[in-house]
């Protein structure tokens, strides 16, 4: 931020709720109290101290995950006001760390610019806590406070000594409460890795180190004082990028900043991520769409004045001109409106002027001194131009016209004789053994099968026309009877259920991200309604004389075990895929509606398994493997 703002005056808090509310419904506060709801105690405290980084007064931010999973934030910046608030009688951090909507950021004054979605701040956290401590370093003192039961104080802030005049900060100590947070209180490291370096990303030259002190020492540093030039840089490095540098673009108008990065690669998709306010604006918004707009008219300019357009070539789509292309949009604006479904697509209309403003003045001066390149990008837009077209008469051969079309175009497809989509499933099975099975097991009423050959193909490696000339993907198109790109239409699905069902090992958890990345390409609306599932088969048949049992893992076959008399000897057999169960064992397991497990697919889970193609499924087969060995089992264990 270029200007500083007028501080918080002691005043500006103002006193609004009790903390007894949040701790009655915390999801009303913290989304939920699941493990992302744990993890969003820690972006709320971590987000306080990126204010104060983003205000121009801190640059070294520390979390640490301590033994008992505490978390410690530390920041360098001020610290916090330690006088007494007017209004309240109490000092400025208790006020802050015990009074619901304090701050700046309901207060008036404070940040011009701040961070997280819901900005209740640091009196949630507290509310949510056995336990919490707040230290401050200022004017050459340390001052503490120690709250207990979700936010009470044990004393009052204290000076408890001296320090260096000039250190200063803030360290926020927390124990997340077991009561509220029944499922978990364990940090996972990875979850928070990962966002603190889009934080560092995002907000370049702020050093964000995460520790975690539990079992093993772990340790990272994030610093990127090339900000989102290196995240487009990180995004890129699996591919092939087509020019050189990272294009960078930034400007600031009315006290809304926008900065754009990109670097367009020779995939055939676009990665576009967009944040305002260091918050991911999933649903795109006002920023995106200037972004974009100003892309795609500038690239048809650019190639109308060029002649690689001629008069009457059709101008190239959004999408022609996005192919290949990552890009991040970072938008730092003082009052963001945030809408749409999850609240996460900017509204303010002003915005979409100043992005295109800014963008295309860089853009437009960039083309202009860099021809080599220019040429480059718009010569790949022409291409991505002329597949379309061709995919375009692909298509026609995915719409059904005639009950006879359809035989033909249906393939190994045994369709349900239902027409209600509300009751009719279709099943994706991995192999045409267990697809053979499946069909055995079926209800042919309202449950239709679709066994896959192998694997489908990778939608990261082909264009659309390509992805159309792949025989089981069109099936796939002409069965869920929705049409594709510009004719898709939600109505016209013929499943509610669509089940992708695969073996529980890496191969199948290969296909399931594909089949994702295929769906959120191409059908979004279907995992955006809620109609994909992943169904979970069990790994055991235990059978003890008469009694026949299923289970999902080990640890269920250990449970099952326990109950069982010790002298027992029950017959235990473990399924290496879904090919080695039979009929029976199959519709009683994994396809009956009374004792099947589906996981419903959620956009967050699409969106990582598109996110994972494009970072390690490219041409380069190194980073596929090992990753698939990793995290393979993560993409058959969805959250739903
Ligand atoms: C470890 C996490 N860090 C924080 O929570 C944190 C809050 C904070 C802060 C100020 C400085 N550092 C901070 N770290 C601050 C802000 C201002 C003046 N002095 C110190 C100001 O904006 O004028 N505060 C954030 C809000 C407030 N302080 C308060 F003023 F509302 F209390």
């Amino acid at each position: 931020m270029d200007e500083k703002v007028t501080h918080y005056n002691d005043d500006d808090i103002q006193v609004l709720e009790g903390l007894e509310a949040v701790r009655k419904r915390p999801g009303m506060y913290i989304g939920s109290t699941s493990e992302k709801g744990l993890h969003h105690l820690v972006w709320e405290i971590v987000d306080n101290a990126i204010d104060e980084a983003l205000a121009g007064y801190c640059d070294d931010i520390e979390v640490i995950i301590g033994k008992g999973n505490t978390i410690t934030v530390k920041d360098d910046g001020r610290g916090m006001p330690t006088g007494i608030n007017k209004k309240t009688g109490l000092s400025t951090v208790e006020t802050i760390f015990t009074v619901l909507h304090a701050g700046g950021k309901f207060g008036g004054g404070g940040y011009k610019v701040s961070g997280g979605l819901h900005g209740v701040g640091a009196s949630v956290v507290n509310a949510l806590s056995t336990w919490l401590e707040v230290t401050v370093y200022h004017d050459g003192k340390i001052f503490y406070q120690k709250f207990q039961d979700g936010g009470k104080p044990v004393e009052e802030l204290k000076e408890i000594g001296t320090c260096e005049e000039n250190r200063t900060g803030t360290t926020v100590t927390f124990k997340a409460d077991p009561e509220i947070f029944t499922e978990t209180t364990v940090y996972n490291y990875d979850t928070l890795a990962k966002r603190l370096q889009e934080l560092a990303f995002l907000n370049k030259g702020i050093r964000i180190i995460l520790i975690d002190e539990r079992e093993e020492e772990k340790k990272q540093e994030f610093l990127y004082n090339g900000g989102i030039i290196e995240y487009v840089q990180m995004l890129n490095k699996n591919k092939t990028p087509i020019h050189d540098n990272v294009m960078y673009f930034e400007g600031t108008e009315d006290g809304i900043e926008l900065e754009v990065a990109m670097q367009y690669n020779d995939s055939y998709n676009a990665n576009v991520y967009s944040f305002t306010n260091n918050i991911n604006t999933y649903e795109g918004g006002t920023h995106e769409d200037g972004v974009k707009r100003a892309l795609t008219r500038i690239i048809n300019n650019y190639a109308r004045n060029n002649k690689i357009l001629k008069d009457n070539d059709e101008a190239f789509t959004g999408e022609d001109v996005r192919e290949g292309l990552t890009m991040i949009i970072s938008c730092k604006h003082p009052d963001p409106q945030f809408e749409g479904q999850t609240k996460t697509k900017l509204g303010n209309a002003e915005v979409r002027k100043i992005a295109d403003d800014v963008f295309s003045e860089g853009f437009e001066r960039f083309l202009m001194e860099n021809p080599n390149e220019a040429k480059t990008i718009v010569d790949k837009s022409n291409t991505a131009a002329h597949a379309r077209l061709a995919a375009k008469k692909a298509r026609e051969l995915t719409r059904r016209k005639s009950p006879l079309d359809t035989i033909n175009t249906l393939g190994k497809l045994a369709d349900c004789t239902s027409k209600d989509a509300t009751i009719s499933e279709i099943f994706i099975v991995e192999g045409d053994s267990a697809g053979g099975s499946a069909k055995s097991a079926r209800i042919p009423k309202t449950q239709a099968i679709l066994p896959l050959r192998g694997k489908i193909l990778n939608v990261e490696k082909a264009r659309l026309d390509r992805a159309l000339s792949n025989e089981e993907i069109r099936t796939m198109i002409t069965a869920f009877g929705t049409g594709i790109g510009d004719d898709f239409d939600i109505e016209k699905l013929r499943y509610h259920k669509i089940v992708i069902m695969t073996d529980a090992d890496v191969d199948g958890s290969h296909i399931q991200i594909l089949l994702l990345t295929l769906f959120y390409r191409f059908f979004r609306p279907i995992i955006e309604g809620g109609y994909v599932y992943i169904a979970q088969p069990p790994l055991f048949r235990i059978t003890h004389g008469k009694n026949i049992k299923y289970v999902q893992d080990e640890v269920e076959y250990e449970e099952y075990r326990a109950t069982l008399p010790a002298s027992a000897k029950p017959t235990v057999n473990r399924f290496k895929g879904l090919g080695e169960m039979n009929a029976e064992d199959l519709r009683d397991t994994t396809m009956s509606i009374e004792n099947r497990v589906l996981r419903r697919v959620t956009i967050e889970d699409a969106m990582a398994a598109d996110k994972i193609i494009s970072e390690f499924m490219g041409d380069d087969v190194l980073p596929r493997k090992v990753f698939l060995e990793e995290h393979g089992h993560e993409y058959t264990e969805l959250d739903v």
